[in-house]
């Protein structure tokens, strides 16, 4: 979809591919999120969905699959339950705090902060914060066999609307969804402010590998866009983690998002290299990079001096990662010095999609 990332679209081109480009639907209202206003927009209307007052069970048009009811799955033998505790909140966000593009070594003008929303991790009870809200939010690890029991609490005052935490990858049964269906949603799919509910995943065979998580509320893909994901890493019982493992999301932050002028291609929130994560490993080191989109674009990730086998078993140094797909990099690093990575559809490596890794000898 050209415009849509390119940084130097005019307006006129702008509203032309914004007016097919990209529509979410909340509470019956269609609203244009690439266009300006459409972040306050969609908050209105979010706010004024509330959790349906009828049980799926009795929900006009319900199904045979409404009535059924579900329990909380526990550990398998042998397995453990990891507990999280996690909320979520807005929070002031600098895409690009050095205000420069390393890599080009130019300042980057105009202004790059906006009111973003992150999920951030609380310590038992929530009583304290463990960090700040972030983009991406915290990783949450599991083998295969235990279960994830993640608290949410939905901690915003301001943006005020029903938010939710859903996984890819893990096994769930419909209460621990946590997707918003109107009528027919379960107790997770609906976390009103102030409001919390417990998770319960279940990390089986099938669920090894690395997973986004992001809302699924009735605003969910302004609030995905804006910041609320996360990934889920699940290894096999007993599996050796790599010695250096990272996880990086290519996404974007458009002015219809951010209500800035410019639009920034992103990398975990910010752009341009010296604020996107700089990935850093050692010669002989077993080097894991996980990449996730989690926009509306394909992306290519692109390493500089490195190649590793894709799931097929064949040598690539630039794969394709779609829309909350992901995708691993994983090498014994042989190649000590500074490198470039970065999606390699030019507009996104050129708005901002670029990093250093750096690998010592
Ligand atoms: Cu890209």
């Amino acid at each position: 979809m050209p415009g849509t990332n390119d940084p130097r679209t005019s307006r006129r081109g702008f509203l032309a591919v914004g007016s097919g480009a990209l529509f979410c639907t909340i509470a019956g209202q269609r609203i244009a999120l690439d266009q300006p206003g459409a972040a306050a927009k969609a908050d209105a209307a979010a706010a004024r969905v509330r959790r349906p007052r009828a049980q799926p069970a009795t929900a006009p048009g319900a199904a045979p699959e409404d009535q059924l009811t579900f329990t909380t799955p526990e550990p398998q033998p042998g397995g453990v339950v990891r507990e999280y505790w996690i909320q979520a909140r807005t929070m002031r966000w600098d895409i690009v705090p050095t205000g420069r593009d390393q890599w080009h070594g130019v300042a980057i003008p105009g202004r790059t902060k906006f009111t973003a929303f992150g999920y951030q991790p609380m310590t038992a009870g929530f009583a304290a914060a463990l960090a700040p809200p972030s983009i991406p939010g915290p990783i949450l690890s599991a083998e295969v066999g235990d279960v994830l029991r993640v608290h949410f609490r939905n901690a915003e005052t301001k943006v005020r609307q029903g938010l939710t935490m859903h996984p890819h990858g893990v096994k769930y049964n419909p209460e621990y969804d946590g997707v918003f269906l109107g009528d027919f949603t379960r107790a997770g799919g609906f976390i009103g402010p102030g409001e919390e509910f417990t998770y319960t995943w279940e990390a089986t065979p099938d669920s090894v590998g690395v997973w986004p998580y992001h809302d699924h509320g009735p605003n969910h893909t302004l609030n995905t866009f804006r910041g609320l994901f996360g990934s889920i890493i699940v290894r096999a019982k007993g599996d050796k983690a790599p010695d250096n493992e990272h996880v990086i999301f290519f996404h974007s932050l458009l002015p219809g998002t951010t209500g800035l002028k410019a639009p920034f291609q992103c990398i975990n929130g910010r752009a341009y290299a010296g604020n996107t994560p700089t990935l850093t490993a050692k010669v002989g080191e077993d080097v894991a990079i996980h990449v996730i989109g989690m926009n509306d674009d394909f992306h290519d990730f692109h390493m500089h001096g490195h190649r590793w086998r894709d799931p097929a078993g064949t040598f690539v140094d630039t794969p394709i990662v779609g829309p909350n797909e992901a995708i691993t990099a994983r090498f014994v690093e042989d190649n000590p010095g500074r490198w470039l990575y970065h999606c390699h559809v030019f507009s996104h490596q050129d708005g901002g999609m670029a990093g250093w890794y750096l690998v010592e000898p």
